[in-house]
């Protein structure tokens, strides 16, 4: 059996399964942000990544893709229901984006969470070798740093949570709240994506646990009565640039910018949103902003129009079957009541499209909007910002996104104030071009200069001192 000296854990592994019209199954990178930022390492590492294929039901053998040994873990349908679109999905997404849909609590759900993540836990015991660094990625996952160490307590490591950590106010609500904290304590390093995050987790842990905190170090004390240190730390997440800004160089996307500008009648501003279509993205107060701008006559469908990028997304948890019904109905109603045969108000498209065309989409757009309610990070707003080699666009940013840290310069909004919202989309299509110049050559500084490789570096250098310690003994 293959071991390895270092192993990612995620939900899902870095490949999607195809079929050809031949019914010969093939796998295909499906390369996200995480998998590109985990390249380099995984290729110097000898790495495994352990995750879920994707389909349900699949039972597959562990195999080689791309340099990397991948181990599928399987999920029954049923598992996919109750740990995935349940209680990863319905209980802990709501409530660590602040309880923005309300958070169901069921215990099958629960107890599907901690069946799987054992499952996980075990898997990933299995294929690290001795001494190994492994790392845990995000929320449907953070039971699997304690049960990893109770597997296996010659392991290091880490835990990065892609997401919001909440107030301790609304984190107490979770019923299970004392092992999900416990859970992730099994990690030497749990990583977030703000410095609030960390600070929110630590309160968590100090209230319900009563453990001691000191700076970014918890005391974590063991059943044998000896304790650890554990660093809870912000390490904000980037996107990989360079390929952003070749892409942007490329003439056939720059052709394709003009093409959609054109197709949209060339008007004179192109607003856009690019996101998965999730509640937290604040997609329907943005449309509510936009509509009342166009009612008001502040913005005429002669000159602007909105492109908003909606991909589908938990296309089977009810609370985005509505929303999705929702957005639907208010985009009807505004280009039903603005549209011309020339022009439209919205181009809305619910379709994911391959990254050539998202970044001619960045090109073609004057101002971009990221409205979320709460968010992680929000790469969009970085990959908009990286694609803008011309110093050109305005980033209408949200504070509530974990991106309004590093990109001071964006024109911040709060969503939930439509009439700041407003003035704030009428002050980006107003905004004179060395303004515009300005705060985006600010922006671009800020995304150039820390990227996803410096993200898995710095955490993994911060891993690498417990390593350390473990095999000097000290
Ligand atoms: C979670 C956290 C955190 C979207 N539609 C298409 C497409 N995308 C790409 C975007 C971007 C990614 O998906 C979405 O990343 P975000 O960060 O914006 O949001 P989440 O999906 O919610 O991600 C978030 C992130 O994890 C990383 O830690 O920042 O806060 O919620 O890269 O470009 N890409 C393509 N076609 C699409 O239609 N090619």
């Amino acid at each position: 059996m293959v071991k390895a000296e270092f192993v990612v854990v995620a939900n899902r592994l870095p490949v999607d399964r195809t079929v050809d019209e031949d019914g010969a199954a093939a796998w295909r990178g499906s390369p996200g942000g995480l998998v590109t930022a985990l390249e380099p390492v995984m290729k110097k590492a000898d790495g495994a990544w352990v995750g879920w294929a994707g389909q349900p039901d699949m039972d597959i053998e562990p195999f080689e893709f791309d340099g990397t040994h991948l181990v599928p873990v399987t999920l029954s349908a049923e598992d996919v229901e109750l740990y995935y679109e349940g209680f990863s999905n319905d209980t802990i997404w709501p409530l660590y984006h602040d309880v923005i849909a309300e958070p169901r609590y069921r215990r099958v759900w629960w107890d599907a969470y901690v069946r799987v993540n054992k499952r996980f836990a075990e898997a990933s015991a299995a294929v690290a070798s001795e001494n190994a660094t492994v790392w845990v990625q995000d929320y449907q996952l953070q039971l699997v740093p304690k049960m990893l160490r109770e597997l296996r307590p010659d392991l290091t490591i880490g835990y990065f949570h892609h997401i919001p950590f909440p107030a301790y106010g609304l984190y107490s609500q979770l019923p299970w709240r004392r092992q999900v904290l416990e859970g992730l304590l099994g990690a030497d390093v749990i990583g977030f994506q703000r410095v609030a995050d960390a600070g929110n987790f630590a309160r968590s842990v100090r209230r319900q646990l009563r453990y001691q905190t000191k700076a970014s170090g918890i005391t974590v004390p063991a059943e044998d009565g000896t304790t650890r240190i554990a660093l809870a730390k912000a390490f904000p997440i980037s996107i990989d640039a360079s390929s952003y800004i070749e892409l942007a160089q490329r003439d056939d996307v720059k052709a394709r910018a003009l093409e959609i500008r054109e197709s949209l009648g060339n008007p004179k501003q192109i607003f856009l949103g690019v996101d998965r279509l999730d509640y937290t993205k604040g997609i329907r107060h943005r449309l509510k902003a936009y509509g009342e701008l166009l009612t008001e006559g502040r913005l005429s469908v002669e000159d602007v129009t909105l492109v908003q990028v909606a991909s589908p997304s938990r296309e089977r948890v009810a609370a985005y079957i509505q929303l999705r019904d929702e957005i639907e109905l208010t985009v009807g109603r505004i280009n039903g009541d603005f549209d011309t045969m020339d022009h439209t108000a919205i181009r809305y498209l619910h379709q994911a499209y391959p990254r050539e065309e998202m970044v001619a989409l960045f090109l073609a757009a004057d101002v971009m909007l990221v409205t979320a309610l709460r968010d992680g990070m929000n790469l969009v707003a970085k990959e908009y910002v990286a694609s803008r080699i011309d110093n050109r666009g305005v980033l209408l940013l949200s504070e509530f996104a974990g991106a309004a840290d590093e990109l001071g310069t964006a024109v911040r909004i709060n969503p939930h104030d439509i009439g700041g919202l407003k003035d704030a989309m009428m002050r980006a299509v107003e905004m004179p071009a060395g303004e515009q110049g300005r705060r985006m050559r600010a922006l671009r500084r800020k995304v150039l200069e820390h990227s996803v490789e410096d993200w898995s570096r710095e955490f993994l250098e911060a891993l690498a001192v417990f390593h350390n310690k473990r095999e000097t003994g000290k």
